[in-house]
């Protein structure tokens, strides 16, 4: 009886600084963390405030071609924001290049056809359909030249 009473009060008694640090503000974590380098690191990854980092990758190319094969388009380099998009369908059937997001871009290219057209300015991703297949998917990764 004694040896259950001791192990409830360490179950009621050990979470308690994982929920203190959860509440913490970044004001918290200022005055608090800089004498303890485990607490920053604490705070740091309890704070959702995002840091604009550059995404991985090449840089962005200005012109690009994307190639429809057996109902699949080719994987997509990185793009600058209204990058010349050239679209070449090796396909026997009509495909096209449409947003999800709509009246951003629907473009269609015929059998066999080529088309080019611009793309978005929108820094991000920018995923895209065929829209007689709708299982073909693609998106475009916009992002400025470094
Ligand atoms: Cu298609």
């Amino acid at each position: 009886m004694g040896f259950q009473d001791r192990s409830a009060r360490q179950e009621a008694v050990v979470p308690l600084p994982f929920r203190r640090a959860g509440v913490r503000s970044v004001f918290g974590c200022a005055l608090s963390g800089i004498a303890v380098l485990a607490l920053i690191t604490a705070c740091d990854s309890s704070d959702d405030t995002p840091i604009a980092l550059p995404p991985p990758g090449p840089a962005p190319n200005p012109a690009v071609t994307i190639t429809i094969d057996d109902l699949t388009y080719s994987d997509l380099p990185t793009i600058t924001p209204g990058a010349v998009v050239t679209v070449v369908n090796h396909d026997q059937v009509r495909h096209s290049v449409t947003s999800r997001r709509p009246g951003l871009f629907d473009k269609q290219v015929e059998a066999g056809q080529t088309i080019t057209f611009k793309a978005p300015v929108e820094i991000g991703s920018h995923p895209f359909y065929c829209r007689y297949h709708a299982f073909m998917e693609g998106w475009f990764s916009i992002r400025q030249r470094q």
